[in-house]
Parts: structure tokens; sequence; C-alpha cells
């Protein structure tokens, strides 16, 4: 019996705005019209600012912990643009950009990062999930959001963000073989940013690409350029198509960067060489996108100027109404927990003591064993 291949294939990787402002008009010619490209340059500038200012919270005390978004905005930006309101974005915790740009107030996410668990109350109408901070998890809501969308007969679809670590978790694998096995509408659009706190990806990832790992569930998969939000916007375009057609999953894999720390608990000179750093920064999102406004004649230096002072006037505001809301409660803990409270928990709630942790033995239910040491 001759040996013969059961199985052949390459992966296409999708960039159509270069980094030296070449653009691809084959590919990208009416992919984002020019007044869109302007609106979604200032959006990525206003995400700057808020990023700079987010961090500055936390270093001032005002805030806990806070993960840099600054580098990667249009992976999550690119794909809230090319999908449609009603489709779910699930997201980790560095797309930003993406919710702000789909409606979230911006607020949401310093308050979350305050530790207000208001943060996470979202409206559903906006159809985004709260932060996923667990590594993983949220893939698996993805999935299941799809298929309620998927039985109820509705064309929309879930998109959900990760980076390249989580593709090393169980979830991962167990959300990528539902979704292939049974249809189900989800765009999993991993952002490799080359890192995993400290682990650089070929450590964990053993193949050249974390796009492959897709081939393994017959998922239809590509590579991007995620610093071009033309190619993101396209991927992002025909996986959604395909979602819509036929119900298929696809796999995004879109190469990025973290310019800044993994969060603000994190120090990544103790691990990364200057020089990848600067080679990065020469392929900043940002700086890409204004070049190739800028050869198109909208954006100049004036507007510039004149955007730089609206984001700060804007962020002022926003932090303005994340500090001022009033504080929580430590009864709200009991309120958003069930429909309706159970006895035990109305008592807890008076008394805010438990016998769970020995404060109020006689909340005891009559018919509990008696403690050892009793
Ligand atoms: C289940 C779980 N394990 C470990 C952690 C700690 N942790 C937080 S971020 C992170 C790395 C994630 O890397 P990646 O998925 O590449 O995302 P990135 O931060 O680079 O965007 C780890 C291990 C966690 N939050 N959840
Ligand atoms: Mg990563």
């Amino acid at each position: 019996m001759p040996v013969s291949p059961v199985f052949e294939t390459t992966i296409d990787r999708l960039c159509i705005l270069s980094e030296d402002g070449t653009f691809d008009d084959t590919l990208g010619a009416g992919l984002i019209p020019d007044q869109d490209a302007v609106a979604l340059y200032r959006h990525i500038m206003l995400c700057r600012h808020f990023d700079e200012i987010a961090f500055k919270l936390q270093r001032s005390g005002r805030m806990g912990t806070y993960p840099e978004n600054r580098g990667q905005e249009v992976t999550s930006l690119g794909a809230a643009y090319a999908l449609q309101s009603t489709d779910w974005l699930v997201p980790c915790y560095r797309e930003n950009a993406g919710l702000f740009w789909r409606g979230l107030p911006m607020e949401k996410i310093l308050l979350h990062w305050m530790g207000d668990e208001r943060g996470n109350d979202i409206d559903p109408d906006l159809h985004i999930t709260p932060l996923a901070i667990p590594i993983g998890t949220q893939m698996l809501h993805a999935v299941g959001l799809a298929w309620a969308k998927k039985y109820r007969g509705d064309k929309s679809l879930a998109c959900t963000f990760f980076g390249d670590g989580a593709t090393s978790e169980g979830d991962f694998h167990e959300a990528m073989n539902f979704a292939a096995n049974l249809d189900i509408p989800t765009i999993f659009f991993c952002q490799n940013n080359g890192w995993a706190i400290s682990v650089p990806t070929h450590i964990q990832c053993s193949a050249p690409t974390i796009a492959q790992r897709a081939l393994a569930y017959g998922m239809p998969t590509i590579q991007v350029d995620g610093n071009d939000i033309f190619a993101v916007v396209k991927a992002v375009k025909d996986a959604a198509q395909r979602a819509r057609e036929t119900c298929r999953p696809s796999f995004i894999e879109a190469t990025t960067y973290r310019l800044g720390d993994h969060t603000t608990a994190d120090d990544a000179r103790r691990y990364r060489d200057e020089e990848e750093v600067a080679a990065w920064q020469n392929r900043d999102p940002l700086v890409r996108l204004r070049m190739y406004l800028e050869q198109r004649d909208l954006w100049d230096e004036s507007q510039e100027t004149a955007m730089k002072r609206e984001a700060e006037k804007t962020i002022v505001d926003v932090v303005k109404r994340a500090e001022e809301i009033e504080a929580p409660v430590s009864t709200d803990m009991f309120d958003s927990m069930y429909a309706t409270t159970p006895e035990n928990l109305k008592t807890q709630r008076r008394t805010m003591r438990t016998t769970s942790l020995g404060q109020d033995p006689s909340q005891l239910p009559s018919n509990a064993p008696k403690p050892a040491n009793a």
C-alpha cells in the first residue's frame, strides 16, 4: 500500500495596509469608506488617551490593577466595526476600543478596574458580556450565546476575543470542538501579542502559527496583520458572512503587540528586549492609520491637535462620572444574587453575620449536624 497524504493545506496571512503605508487596492478598495476611516482614527486616539489616564489613575491610587491596551486597539475595533450591533462581543480584558465603538460607556471599564461591580452591569441591548479575567472561560460563553442564536433562527453570531496564551487552556479546545462539530456561528478571534505575561508564544505553542490550531477542528482559519485595521475588517466580514450563511465558526489569528506592560502589576522590562519593543513601535496601528489618512488628505496637524484636546476633555468627564458615582453598600452583594433571596441569606443580609465563618452559630438550621468540637 503506497503512502499518500491524507490532508494538505496552507494558511493565508492577510495584510492590506502595510507597515510602510502601502495599500492593496484589490483587497481594500471600498472596505472602509473615508469618513469611517477618519471616525475610526479619532476613536483610536480617544482610546489611547483613555488608556493613558487609566494607567495614571492606577499609579495615583485611584484605581486597582489596569491592563494597558496600547498597541492592540485595532484588533477589537476592526471586529466591532465589521459586525452588526446584534452580534455578541465576548471579550477578555484588552478590548476597550471595540467595546467603546459598540457603545459601552467608558466609565464602565474604569468602574470594573476600580473593583465596582456596577462596571459589569452592561445594557443587554449592547450585546457585550462583562470582561473575563479568568483566562479562557469566555470562549465557552460565546459558543453558548451563538448556539442560542442558532436555535432561535436569528442570523446573528458571537465573536469572542482571547490571547495567544488562552489557546493553551482546556476551555479553548472545548469551545472550538463544540462550535465546529455542531456548526455554531462563532468567530474565535485570537489576539496573538507574542506574550502571555512573561511567557513568549513559542514556548507554549510549538507550531509556527496559532491559526493552525483550528485545522484540527476542521475550522476555516486565517492569520491577519492585527495592526492593520483593513485586514482585520476584511477577515471578520468574511467570517461573519460564513457564519450567517452556513452557521460555520471561523478562527482568526491577529498578530499584534502590547506596547505596555501586561498590567500595572507587571514590569515587562524584566523579560522583553528593548529592540523588540522598538520594532513594534514602528508598527503602531495608530501611526499606520494616520499615514493612510494623510496620504489621502483626510487628516492634518490641525485636526490632530483639535482631536487631542477633544479627547482630553472627554476623558476628564469620564473619570468624573466614574469617581462621582455614589459608593456601593455592602448589602448589594445579596441583592444581585437571586431573583428571590432565600431565607438564610435574608438573615445574613439583616445581621451581616454568617454561620459559615463561625460568626453566628445561631444561624445553623435546626437539623444541621453539631460541630465536632461542640
Ligand atoms: C485560568 C487563569 N489562569 C491564569 C491566570 C493568570 N493570567 C492572567 S493573564 C495571563 C496571561 C494571558 O495571556 P494571553 O492569553 O496571551 O493574553 P494577553 O494578556 O497577552 O492579551 C495569565 C496566565 C488567569 N487570569 N486565569
Ligand atoms: Mg498574549
